[in-house]
């Protein structure tokens, strides 16, 4: 039903738009994507299919027919295109085997390519029309790098496009940027956030597992998963880094709470973000194929932050958790800064409970998981849609007027993988992208 209402609402107001304003019931189309338009389309097509949602998914398929529109211009970004567009189009062909979604993955993906020719191979974060050629770091990179969490979230989606077009030039690309991160020194065995793709060494040294790291690190266990195990470099660089982040970033707080810090040249940041509780499901989902001595510790670490990261829900007066919150002053899981208390819809947390579930079939996963289906229906419906809210701490709040796409590709679609059987998308058959689009392990036989 929330999904229903997310859609219908969507389709009202703002079909054709990147995402809907729920609060003036208009659509917006932001500046992430170029000229590509109808993100939510895209983002919800897989999530619509699953929850049989057989009208809509229809919906959404001819909008995708018929109006999604490749030839376009603007400056884009290569890792938002890749993990909505590419992924929500791929991850709807595979479920329904549908050719227009695989040709128009195939034809965006050719469009992506001119993003890397760099020096190095290490793509720029962004590109204008693709038919120009051009590309460039964006404005606020460190000067002229390109971001860990963006050139390292591609592996999934380009291994599979080589694989449905039976050109290798994809798979080439993505295990270039994988070549270069193995092979670069690392301070602490810790990667920071910022790499030059002229020189392919590291522009400053902050090291983060939430924003600018995150998924990087999700796409190297997932690498090696997606390959049925095969790709034993992704499995070594995500076992080293995990330790590395084990020595020197994880920490617990006074009253007992395990956390992520982030690095910034040496010197903790006692502060967790919402982005970064997608790394107890993360951590869950690899502990299983860690060494004997580890499994048991690793499934320990992932429930702690997940732990951790439901207190940063539990504490605030809507049940919902703030952007980032810290471990300082005598605070604990708690934002301290105002412009750290709001709340987009973001799906992380849901996210770990939904691997944690999986993993453990322990009951306090689900009721987690309800609390947050009932704080949404609380703070964030409104008439016509769900909107973010700006402060987590107030039961007054004032809304953000914007449904994110990623609410209907992942925050909705791992509600409901939380209350299905765990044969629906089975974590033995599925990897998620970082945008939560299912892709089939590859038991058969490709590699990059
Ligand atoms: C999503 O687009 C993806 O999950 C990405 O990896 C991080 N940010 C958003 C959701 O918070």
């Amino acid at each position: 039903q929330m999904m229903k209402f997310a859609w219908d609402n969507y389709k009202q107001y703002a079909l054709g738009k990147n995402e809907l304003r729920p609060l003036t019931k208009n659509g917006h189309i932001g500046n992430m994507f170029g000229g590509l338009r109808g993100a939510t389309v895209v983002d919800a097509l897989d999530t619509l299919y699953i929850m049989e949602l057989e009208e809509e998914f229809q919906e959404a398929k001819k909008w995708v027919e018929k109006s999604l529109d490749l030839n376009v211009n603007g400056e884009a970004s290569l890792f938002e295109v890749n993990i909505r567009y590419i992924g929500g189009l791929l991850a709807a062909y595979y479920l329904t085997g549908e050719e227009v979604f695989k040709s128009k993955a195939l034809e965006l993906g050719e469009k992506l390519l001119p993003a890397f020719n760099t020096p190095t191979g290490i793509p720029r974060g962004s590109l204008l029309s693709p038919c120009s050629g051009m590309s460039w770091s964006w404005g606020w990179a460190s000067a002229g790098s390109s971001i860990l969490a963006e050139f390292g979230t591609l592996h999934l989606e380009f291994l599979h496009l080589s694989e449905l077009s039976g050109n290798p030039v994809f798979a080439e690309k993505a295990s270039t940027s994988q070549l270069v991160l193995n092979r670069v020194e690392k301070p602490q065995g810790l990667y920071p956030n910022f790499l030059s793709p002229v020189t392919g060494s590291w522009v400053q040294h902050h090291v983060s597992i939430g924003g600018l790291g995150d998924s990087f690190y999700e796409y190297l266990i997932k690498s090696w998963l997606m390959s049925d195990k095969k790709d034993s470099e992704a499995k070594k660089m995500y076992d080293d880094a995990l330790q590395a982040i084990e020595k020197h970033l994880v920490k617990k707080s006074a009253g007992g709470l395990t956390y992520i810090a982030e690095w910034r040249g040496g010197i903790l940041d006692h502060k967790m973000g919402h982005l970064a509780c997608f790394s107890g499901g993360m951590i869950a989902l690899g502990a299983e194929h860690a060494g004997e001595e580890r499994k048991q510790h690793y499934m320990d670490l992932a429930a702690e932050i997940t732990n951790t990261c439901h207190e940063s829900y539990a504490r605030s007066d809507t049940k919902l958790g703030p952007e980032a919150f810290r471990f300082d002053a005598g605070t604990e899981a708690m934002a301290t800064r105002l412009s750290e208390r709001y709340y987009i819809l973001r799906p992380e947390v849901v996210e770990s409970y939904m691997y944690m579930w999986r993993l453990t079939h322990e009951p306090k996963y689900r009721q987690w998981g309800w609390e947050v289906v009932k704080a949404l229906e609380k703070h964030c419906r409104v008439e016509a849609g769900f909107s973010g809210i700006r402060d987590v701490y107030t039961t007054t709040p004032s809304h953000d007027n914007m449904q994110q796409s990623f609410f209907l590709a992942e925050t909705l679609k791992y509600l409901y993988l939380l209350f299905c059987e765990d044969d629906v998308l089975s974590l033995e058959d599925w990897v998620f992208n970082t945008e939560a689009h299912p892709l089939p392990v590859n038991h058969t036989n490709f590699q990059a």
